[in-house]
């Protein structure tokens, strides 16, 4: 347990060396995949998430130690896979179309796999019928737009449309957030959540999976 809090202390710190050695040595120790994953590395991303939070740290930080976060997931991702520890869910995630800015969304995709969630970039200018099509070539369940500009929040409103005329709406849930976004915004285009943050955005997600 004691190499878990190290691992996830590190994380917590940046230490990308540090944690991918801990990593190592914790598979090497026989330690179960899935448990330096939960209890080490996603636990770390976690302490990180509600510090951004809580604005104790922030963007540099939170991209440092995801930087480390992505050093341990390397050692682990096969073997992950070979014991069969599955993701929470896949999530489709990008920055609507006419919209160039990437930095909150990369940092919510971080915070979704920091919360063992699979997400699918699809980067920025994405028009709505890509985050749908994209959704559903992923078997993601989970549809994450981001936008930064009052012009572009609109293409989020097709989004949730989309979902509905296909009758996906039972399959897959629409998340949105970005700095013009507000929860009253969610509501009157009939999305299933907004968030405010990165780490508020990771929370909604797993709540949103596990309503489906
Ligand atoms: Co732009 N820009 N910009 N810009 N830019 C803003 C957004 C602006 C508010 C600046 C201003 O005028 N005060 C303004 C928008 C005004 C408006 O629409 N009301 C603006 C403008 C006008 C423009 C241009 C039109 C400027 C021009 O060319 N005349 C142009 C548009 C280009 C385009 O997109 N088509 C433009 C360009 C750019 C740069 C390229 C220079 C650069 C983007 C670089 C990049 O992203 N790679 C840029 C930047 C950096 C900004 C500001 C300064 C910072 C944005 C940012 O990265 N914040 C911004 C002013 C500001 O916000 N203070 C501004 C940090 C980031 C961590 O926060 O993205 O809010 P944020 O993400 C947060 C939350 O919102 C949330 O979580 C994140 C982390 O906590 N969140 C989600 C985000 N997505 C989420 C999704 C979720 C849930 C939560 O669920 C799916």
């Amino acid at each position: 347990m004691a190499r878990m809090e190290e691992i996830s202390e590190f994380l917590q710190k940046g230490r990308a060396r540090n944690v991918k050695q801990l990593v190592e040595e914790a598979l090497n120790e026989g330690t179960e995949p899935g448990v330096i994953l939960n209890d080490g590395l996603l636990s770390g991303m976690a302490v990180i998430g509600e510090k951004f939070k809580n604005n104790e740290v922030f963007v540099p930080e939170v991209l440092i130690a995801a930087r480390a976060l992505n050093a341990g997931l390397d050692i682990l991702r096969p073997k992950l896979a070979e014991s069969g520890v599955t993701a929470k869910g896949v999530a489709v995630i990008g920055t609507v179309k006419g919209d160039l800015h990437d930095i909150g969304k990369n940092i919510v995709r971080i915070m979704l796999e920091g919360s063992g969630i699979t997400p699918i970039d699809l980067g920025v200018d994405i028009p709505a019928e890509k985050f749908v099509d994209a959704a559903l070539e992923n078997n993601a369940q989970l549809i994450c737009c981001s936008a930064l500009l009052t012009t572009t929040m609109g293409e989020m409103r097709r989004v949730v449309e989309i979902v509905k005329e296909r009758g996906l709406q039972d399959k897959i849930k629409v998340m949105v957030g970005g700095a013009p976004i507000t929860q009253s915004f969610c509501d009157s285009i009939g999305a299933d959540a907004y968030a405010p943050d990165a780490a508020t955005a990771a929370e909604a997600a797993i709540r949103l999976l596990e309503s489906l």
